[in-house]
């Protein structure tokens, strides 16, 4: 049901504690698909010594208020004051007991915000401003109290009743109908509430924590899902472990639910006690879940885990704050992964997505810093800006303060503000106090938005030895940000000499070199670094493991980009290095095309391919991920007029003519790998994978290599090669893609998830008329518009993943997408809103695209009744530059 509720601009300078403190919160839950009865009873007590009589605001939305009472007696009209978004009772003493009763309606609630059905079940979502949906209360997350929740329900539908923290008690009413109690002792801000009620069956396991806890774990499943649980349960248990150890941070309850639903807006919730996950992130067996997906469940799991304390123990004063705990969450599961994978894969994927993803959304019109000024909808602002640049900022902190002194300085955070709500400035304050460092500086990239750029330039003296680095910093203005400051940037830097070999590097003063990687901080607008005893002429390796989010402006020769590619001894500067070489030939051959000159590939590109395809010594993980063509959005934003065709056909042609050169090379790599066996999912066994399906994805450009994807096809034993086959036969166009899709959907229909995979692939088949296709895939019977999953692998891929599709030059992309995120948004405004981003970076194309898009932005913004997501959303894309 679409909201009723015109929200306003809400700005982080205008916070205000609330008045009140509150004792307990006891719930009582009769549920009902049709109508549920939330009773509240709330324990006020006033936190000013005001006395008298003080008003209480309580929010509430969508909520059938059926009575309210203060300290036992039933209020009269006059008394309170209801309107559509809060519940305000006039006069209150300075200690009192509210009690309401209201009712709601969980099958109409296609938001997937508040109580909600899925499947059988039925489930709540709070996070960031769910629970007013389910009963008046102060939503908000400084407002943090204990809870007792009752559920009554039939026990035939509902046999399992969850909520947070333990069970401690249960019965039976007699007719049909039963009951159950939870406790949570740990007082929790109200986004954390969590319910779920239903026919589930679960797996168990037991961990013992370092202090000697008994914790039973326990993930609830669909009864058809059973057997895609282990996978996850095994995270958990690692998830564990590592806390405690890396982190020294213990589970301090004695039961850790996780349920998996098949409707979710986003991953995954951290509710304390009974994580409640998108079933994306739980279920997988080799036959159904890729080694991505393997991957991934591992990283989630750890994630929602890891927010018991970064989020859960010390959460956030307001929602302006989210990158406190999601920024250190995400660089907690980073780092688990790491720990878990292989640490060089998993920081160059970061830094892929990130600049795929994250720099776009900096430069464009809805550019903010990972701590917001304002908002109209939060939902908006669960952005790859708070999450995945949140948690470089919280990166650059450890390189500063290295893992002892993160440490020490995570101790002192949780020692001063476990049980508090707080602030971004909180956690800076006890790193740096922990550390005795100044952080105040620092701390302005939480203030700041946009991606600095960092320009080097460098000089060699070869008669005193001497090389000198000169960086300059500037930020581009955003729209929302007119003037920029300088920022601190921990710039890793190192040399080398032509020959490949590492310079160690000494600076003035010193008595003698130091490393072969110095981290120089670059505070202000310009400095220049002077080193001493450079034995000749270096190339510089610039940004080491990408230690700040900044583009670093340099222009390597692509000789110097050769040697780095082969001997810089960072991981991530050897791979940027063949990512930048690749970059140069793609869009040198983009040129061509514009001029109208035959496209054509030099020899220093197929050389290095060459070298990187032979050096039997690398991890095939780091060799995948260094021989895969930047991404088209990547390019894009390279370009200041995109040249969506240009680029697309540009990639085109040099894969192709990467693979006419090198096809021995390849099919000997890919035969090499392709070994067959029993699988397994062992860090050795996928990075070899992940090495042959990319070298099957060059191939299958070959009429021998489309052969080999259909082999593969037929005879694969697990998702990651039968779908890596798929996905190589209908990117290429290969005329034997479409029955090779048609006999994958009937082997999965009744699978969601890997039909979500299906859509996917039929959504990102490049060219413009890929739009009919996704089109008449609306009404398959696997999809539906109600379903967060199907949209983002139909529609979501569409818009966001398939620029020749989305920008085709007859506008038909942009009216299909414009047209659904209306039709969405009165179900969802949320999937809607995010949807609608596909828009944002409209500006940035030639004027006919522009037109066209303005007219679509334009149209959903005057559409009656939209909702605030999705009119926030349209006003900054329309509004700013
Ligand atoms: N806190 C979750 C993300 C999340 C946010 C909002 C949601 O519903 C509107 C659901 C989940 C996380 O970081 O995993
Ligand atoms: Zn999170």
């Amino acid at each position: 049901m679409k909201e009723a509720v015109a929200r306003k601009v809400v700005r982080r300078k205008d916070y205000t504690p609330y008045p009140w403190e509150i004792d307990q919160l006891c719930l009582r839950f009769d549920i009902d698909r049709r109508i549920t009865t939330v009773k509240a009873e709330i324990q006020f007590s006033r936190l000013d010594q005001a006395g008298g009589n003080n008003a209480i605001v309580l929010d509430g939305e969508g909520l059938e208020l059926v009575s309210v009472a203060l300290d036992g007696r039933p209020l009269a009209a006059g008394e309170f004051t209801v309107d559509a978004d809060r519940l305000l009772i006039h006069r209150a003493p300075a200690k009192c007991l509210v009690s309401t009763e209201v009712r709601i309606r969980p099958h109409e609630n296609t938001a997937l915000e508040g109580l909600y059905p899925s499947g059988k079940f039925l489930l709540t979502q709070c996070e960031a401003q769910g629970f007013r949906k389910i009963t008046y209360f102060p939503d908000r997350p400084d407002v943090m109290t204990r809870y007792e929740v009752t559920m009554v329900a039939e026990r035939a539908l509902y046999p399992v009743l969850l909520s947070n923290g333990n069970a401690v008690g249960n019965g039976d009413l007699g007719n049909g109908r039963h009951w159950v109690r939870w406790v949570d002792p740990h007082r929790k801000p109200s986004y954390l509430f969590a319910l779920v009620a239903g026919d589930l069956e679960f797996i168990e396991d037991q961990f013992t924590t370092c202090s000697g806890r008994n914790v039973v774990l326990r993930v609830y499943v669909e009864k058809q899902n059973l057997d895609k649980c282990g996978h996850a349960m095994k995270s958990l248990v690692k998830a564990m472990q590592w806390d405690q150890q890396r982190f020294g941070l213990e589970y301090d309850l004695d039961i850790f639910n996780i349920v998996a639903t098949d409707d979710f807006n986003m991953g995954a919730m951290e509710n304390k006690s009974l994580n409640i996950f998108n079933s994306k992130y739980v279920l997988a067996k080799p036959e159904t879940a890729t080694d991505d997906d393997y991957q991934a469940i591992e990283g989630v799991i750890g994630h929602e885990y890891f927010h018991n304390w970064t989020g859960n123990r010390v959460t956030c004063r307001d929602w302006f704050q989210l990158t406190l705990k999601e920024g250190l969450t995400v660089f907690r599961d980073q780092e688990f992964t790491s720990d878990m994978q292989s640490r060089a894969v998993k920081h160059i994927r970061d830094v892929r997505d990130l600049r795929s993803r994250q720099f776009p959304e900096d430069a464009g019109p809805m550019s903010h810093p990972i701590r917001p000024d304002e908002f109209v909808a939060i939902n908006n602002f669960y952005t790859m800006t708070v999450y995945q640049k949140g948690a470089t900022i919280i990166r650059m902190v450890h390189t500063l303060l290295g893992e002892a002194g993160f440490q020490k300085g995570m101790k002192l955070y949780f020692h001063r503000h476990d049980g508090q709500a707080v602030t971004c400035d909180d956690f800076l304050a006890a790193m740096a106090d922990a550390n005795g460092v100044d952080l105040k500086r620092f701390g302005r990239w939480y203030a700041q938005s946009g991606t600095p750029e960092v320009t080097v330039r460098s000089e060699y003296d070869a008669r005193t030895a001497r090389y000198t680095l000169h960086l300059s910093q500037r930020t581009p203005p955003s729209h929302d940000q007119a003037s920029k400051q300088a920022l601190v940037i921990p710039f890793a830097f190192g040399l080398l000499t032509p020959q490949g070999q590492q310079i160690p590097l000494q600076l003035p003063g010193e008595p003698g070199p130091e490393a072969f990687t110095r981290l120089l901080i670059l505070e202000q607008e310009q400095q220049s670094f002077v080193f001493e005893s450079v034995p000749c002429e270096p190339i510089p390796s610039l940004l080491r493991n990408f230690s700040a989010p900044v583009k670093v402006v340099y222009d390597y020769a692509v000789s110097d980009l050769a040697v780095l590619m082969q001997h810089d001894p960072d991981a991530f500067i050897r791979w940027e290095a063949a990512q930048l070489l690749a970059q140069a030939e793609i869009m040198r051959n983009r040129d061509c095309l514009a001029q109208g000159v035959e496209m054509h590939l030099l020899p220093q590109l197929t050389e290095a391919f060459a070298a990187l395809l032979g050096d039997r010594d690398r991890d095939p993980a780091l060799l995948a991920e260094a021989l895969m063509l930047p991404g088209e959005d990547y390019l894009a934003e390279t370009m200041k007029v995109i040249d969506v065709d240009g680029i697309h056909q540009a990639r085109q042609f040099v894969k192709r003519a990467l693979v006419m050169a090198l096809q021995e090379l390849f099919e000997h790599v890919y035969q090499g790998l392709n070994q067959g066996g029993v699988y397994d999912h062992g860090a050795t066994s996928v990075a070899r994978r992940s090495l042959k399906n990319l070298c099957l994805s060059y191939l299958v450009e070959t009429p021998a290599g489309v052969s080999l994807a259909e082999q593969q096809l037929a005879h694969g034993n697990n998702m990651t090669d039968t779908l890596a086959a798929l996905a190589a036969l209908v990117y290429s166009g290969a005329a034997a893609a479409e029955q090779a899709m048609a006999s994958f959907e009937s082997s999965w229909k009744q699978d969601p998830l890997v039909m979500d995979k299906w859509f996917v692939l039929h959504a990102t088949r490049p060219g413009a008329d890929t739009v009919d296709l996704v089109a008449a895939l609306m009404d398959h019977p696997a999809f539906s518009l109600t379903n967060p999953n199907k949209v983002r692998s139909l529609i979501g891929a569409f818009a966001l993943g398939n620029p020749t599709g989305f920008h085709a030059l007859s506008g038909s992309g942009y009216r299909f997408v414009a047209e659904r995120v209306i039709e969405l948004d009165r179900l969802n405004p949320q999937a809607a809103a995010r949807i609608a981003t596909a828009f944002n970076r409209w500006r940035r194309y030639d004027s006919l695209r522009q037109n066209l898009m303005q007219t679509e932005l334009e149209r959903i913004a005057a559409t009656e009744n939209i909702s605030p997501d999705v009119a926030e959303i349209m006003s900054n894309a329309l509004g700013k530059l």
